[in-house]
């Protein structure tokens, strides 16, 4: 039956850490409380008051990092992190982030490749605002994030350390800051004196990290953190445990497994299937067994299918194909606009595959299976395995060859058409996207944060391990370039590169994330398409108003990044080395500049000119 996934494997090697830093954090005697019936087996503290159990708690359920970002109400962070370090307590290293948006994206991005929980902090209701749209991200992204933000004390002035010393505390007090972000988290609470403060964040990570994952709002008060304590026992996640990710109903697998044994003409169509290593690996061995070829456009979201592998993107077009088989992707086509044939099987596979999330969803389904996609993909392969007859085989076999030779086909005709383009002056964005593919290697890992330029990127940036290409599932623009600064801290040993266009550098707050490598020497590597608009304002706009007065009166007024803003120089500003590329022979060689300059450990921009969006025409792959 279902093989362990990684990702399961996964909560449970998180659960054994969590054990082994929770008996490393136990300290006997520094409890006053009685224990009683279970609190006997909690992990025990030295806590001198609620903010020493609230950091390490972190630290013991395996947060590493807490991103921070200043305010006068969350200083008690800053002194309890650095008192236990100086104690040689468990707590979360503190990572100073200069704006609050690339503090949500960084983590983000660190959770996303180290696949651990992750921590952040910010100032009152405004701090969680800046947050932004990073939460609706982290809520897109099922990324399990505690993100707390401080509140005003509300004790009377001297009555109570920590209390109301600021004119400010009146005006950032409101009824529920819960309902800020409540439509983007799984779980919110403002801690109370009576709470358990190690129980709450146990709890928070907990809510977060069970499948579906997501994030999760604590609400810190200054005076309650800075209430005494005389030591702390709370539980753990190892205690409190945590729950794996359905398996799937064995019936409903087969039933699976027999509708693609016996497709004619199947696809499968994925954005996250390889959010796991095993999810990776049960894909390729079940589209291996029965020749299912992959499409992850227009966009993936993790690296699933090696882009060399034959049967990536080798496959019919959607209202071609018999059987379609949704993994792990909420929005595989467009209804009304590019459906599959209403005579199509669809089988639908993820955690949620009805995706409880939105508010509408009209997709049709023949079956719906409710499972990691890494235990029901190798569940799938298993049972089909025993299904094929020599028919089956041989007929598979065919379509296999086909797929390769079309694969062959479209590589060969992609690769023609970007090296035609490159002499192209300004710059083809095909050629940046080819360049940027002969550049990286299997040591790479790439977040791509690109809208218009999605397919160059695509096509042309090769990833084969898993693990090596990330996308934002959200649509909050500007995640790219922090969540850059955080994989580099979950994977030191990787060249970390991410691809953005100039209107989401410029949304990413760059300086934050650049000024963040350099300080925490987490060098990663910015390659920006820089085509001098927004999409959104100029290529859409002309879709929907093509003989509209912005066009023809204004040139595109609200659209237009131009005059360009000087990347090069805003990375220089920080600390970080920069470039502008102006000619086509020289984005080769200056890749390769700024990725020497990044594996000595200096993070790097390269601002690639393209031809202006709607001015000059935009290259298509
Ligand atoms: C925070 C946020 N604000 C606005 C948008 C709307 N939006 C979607 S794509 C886009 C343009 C992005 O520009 P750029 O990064 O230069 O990409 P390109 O123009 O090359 O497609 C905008 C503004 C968004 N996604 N996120």
């Amino acid at each position: 039956m279902a093989q362990v996934s990684e990702r399961v494997s996964g909560q449970q090697a998180l659960l054994a850490d969590v054990q082994a830093r929770g008996q490393a954090a136990h300290s006997a005697g520094a409890v006053r409380q009685p224990a009683i019936g279970s609190v006997n087996r909690w992990v025990e503290v030295h806590a001198d008051e609620y903010a020493d159990a609230v950091v390490q708690s972190m630290a013991i359920n395996g947060v590493d990092y807490l991103f921070f970002s200043s305010g006068s109400d969350i200083g008690f962070y800053q002194e309890a992190t650095v008192k236990a370090h100086s104690l040689g307590r468990p707590a979360p290293k503190l990572l100073n982030i200069l704006h609050e948006n690339a503090n949500m994206n960084g983590a983000i991005g660190y959770a996303m490749v180290s696949n651990r929980p992750v921590a952040t902090a910010a100032h009152v209701e405004v701090g969680t605002m800046n947050y932004g749209g990073a939460i609706a991200n982290a809520w897109a992204d099922d990324v399990p994030i505690l993100i707390t933000a401080g509140q005003p004390p509300l004790s009377y002035g001297r009555t109570r350390r920590g209390g109301r010393d600021q004119n400010v505390f009146w005006c950032q007090e409101h009824p529920d800051y819960g309902q800020i972000v409540r439509q983007f988290v799984k779980w919110d609470h403002v801690l109370s004196p009576m709470d358990n403060p190690g129980m709450v964040v146990t709890r928070g990570l907990q809510m977060a990290l069970a499948p579906r994952q997501g994030p999760t709002y604590l609400v810190l008060p200054r005076d309650v953190m800075m209430l005494p304590l005389e030591g702390l026992r709370f539980p753990s996640l190892a205690q409190a445990g945590l729950p794996d990710a359905p398996a799937g109903d064995p019936e409903a697998l087969r039933r699976a497994a027999r509708l693609l044994v016996e497709a004619r003409n199947p696809l499968l169509i994925t954005r996250r299937a390889g959010r796991t290593a095993a999810g990776a690996e049960a894909l390729r061995r079940l589209c291996e067994l029965l020749a299912l070829p992959v499409s992850e456009a227009p966009r993936k979201e993790r690296m699933n299918l090696p882009t060399d592998h034959p049967l990536s993107e080798s496959g019919p077009a959607i209202e071609q194909a018999d059987v379609v088989f949704v993994v792990d992707n909420d929005t595989p086509w467009l209804p009304g606009i590019d459906d599959p044939s209403p005579d199509a099987t669809i089988i639908w596979l993820a955690v949620d595959p009805i995706q409880s999330r939105f508010v509408n969803y009209e997709y049709p389904a023949t079956l719906t299976l409710a499972a990691d996609p890494a235990s029901a993909l190798a569940a799938i392969a298993d049972e089909a395995e025993g299904m094929l007859s020599a028919s089956d085989r041989d007929r598979i076999a065919d379509r296999y060859e086909r797929c390769r030779t079309r694969h062959q086909e479209r590589r060969e005709s992609l690769d023609r058409a970007a090296q035609a383009a490159g002499q192209q002056q300004p710059i083809a964005p095909r050629w940046l996207g080819y360049q940027l593919g002969q550049a990286l290697d299997d040591d790479c890992i790439v977040l791509e944060d690109t809208v218009g330029n999605a397919v160059n990127v695509q096509s042309y940036v090769p990833s084969r391990a898993p693990g090596s290409f990330f996308k934002n599932a959200g649509s909050s623009g500007g995640w790219g370039v922090a969540a850059g600064f955080g994989a580099k801290l979950a994977a030191p040993d990787k060249t970390v590169v991410v691809t953005t266009g100039d209107g989401f550098f410029l949304y990413s707050v760059p300086y934050a994330p650049l000024w963040a490598g350099v300080k925490y020497g987490a060098p990663f590597l910015t390659v920006v398409f820089q085509n001098l608009a927004y999409s959104t304002g100029s290529t859409s706009l002309k879709t929907h108003y093509p003989e509209g007065y912005s066009i023809k009166h204004s040139d595109f007024e609200g659209g237009l990044i131009d005059p360009a803003p000087d990347c090069a120089k805003m990375a220089e500003s920080v600390g970080a080395y920069g470039e502008n590329v102006n000619d086509p022979a020289e984005v080769g060689p200056a890749l390769q500049r700024a990725l020497k300059v990044v594996r000595d450990g200096t993070p790097a921009v390269v601002a690639v000119r393209l031809p202006q969006l709607m001015v000059e025409t935009q290259d298509r792959a």
